[in-house]
């Protein structure tokens, strides 16, 4: 037993003298008073001697942390690092300003002797011509209708006709023609029959030669580039009629209508030319 639990029925048994409660444990407290004795503690002792030193104790827990410190002193400057990669080229730069001229160059051989001052005179005056012609030329171009309007032409969508003032043979008139690169003209419809026929009664003419004839076979006319007559013709009433069995080339009168006549007599013609050739 330890010295705590002998102590407790000498505490109880003072508390009962001085205040008698009537329960089932202070009966039974108060049955026993007279039986225990009160212990008294003896005086204290006298002290001991100093114990031999104690082991040493654990070790305390970690402590808050501390405040921050002041900055230290700079450090000396480090050593030169190695050298990194070379970057990617940049942009171009400004053009800079014009250098200073150079020094003189060595003076060149000497030139040949020309006789250059008429020429360059001819080509002056011949400037002066072509900017002329160039500027009347575009001044016609703008103020009239047409080019063909211009060289006195009449034209259809696919035919140019030229009245030809100069008087001749059938076969002459059909050989200038083919000299310029067209035939006589050949009517082979409405169109280029009305074209030819406004040209001679504009012109003042009663009529002109066309390229029409039997020279081949009589009888049989044909155009004279040899293309067969087809079912276009404008004939006059009675015509062809080879008058005096000498009609083997044609006539066109200011009316549009055709007419046999003798080749020899020279009178005005038209030419035509194909556009696509002009
Ligand atoms: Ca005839
Ligand atoms: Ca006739």
């Amino acid at each position: 037993m330890s010295g705590e639990m002998l102590l407790l029925p000498i505490i109880l048994s003072v508390m009962i003298s001085f205040v008698p409660i009537q329960t089932s444990y202070g009966q039974h407290l108060a049955e026993e008073t007279c039986t225990i004795q009160i212990l008294v503690p003896g005086l204290k002792g006298e002290p001991g001697e100093k114990g031999e030193k104690g082991a040493p104790g654990r070790p305390g827990r970690v402590g808050p942390p501390g405040e921050i410190g002041q900055p230290g002193l700079k450090g000396q400057k480090g050593i030169m690092g190695h050298y990194g990669k070379m970057g990617p080229s940049g942009m171009k730069g400004l053009k800079g300003d014009i250098g200073d001229p150079g020094p003189r160059g060595p003076n060149g051989d000497p030139g040949v002797p020309c006789e250059c001052t008429p020429i360059r005179k001819m080509i002056g005056e011949m400037d002066i011509l072509v900017a002329q012609l160039s500027s009347e030329l575009k001044f016609i171009k703008n103020a009239l209708p047409s080019p063909a309007a211009v060289a006195g032409i009449k034209e259809t969508d696919s035919k140019v006709y030229l009245l030809v003032k100069e008087e001749k043979r059938y076969s002459d008139a059909e050989v200038y023609c083919r000299t310029r690169g067209g035939h006589l003209a050949m009517p082979k419809d409405e169109g280029a029959n009305t074209a030819i026929a406004g040209y001679i009664s504009e012109a003042g003419l009663s009529r002109i030669y066309i390229g029409i004839h039997d020279l081949d076979h009589e009888g049989v006319f044909t155009y004279v580039d040899r293309s067969p007559m087809t079912t276009f013709s404008r004939w006059r009433k009675g015509e062809p009629n080879n008058a005096y069995d000498d009609e083997d080339c044609a006539e066109m009168v200011a009316s549009g209508e055709w007419t046999d006549v003798a080749c020899h007599p020279t009178m005005y013609f038209v030419c035509e030319f194909d556009k696509d050739g002009v």
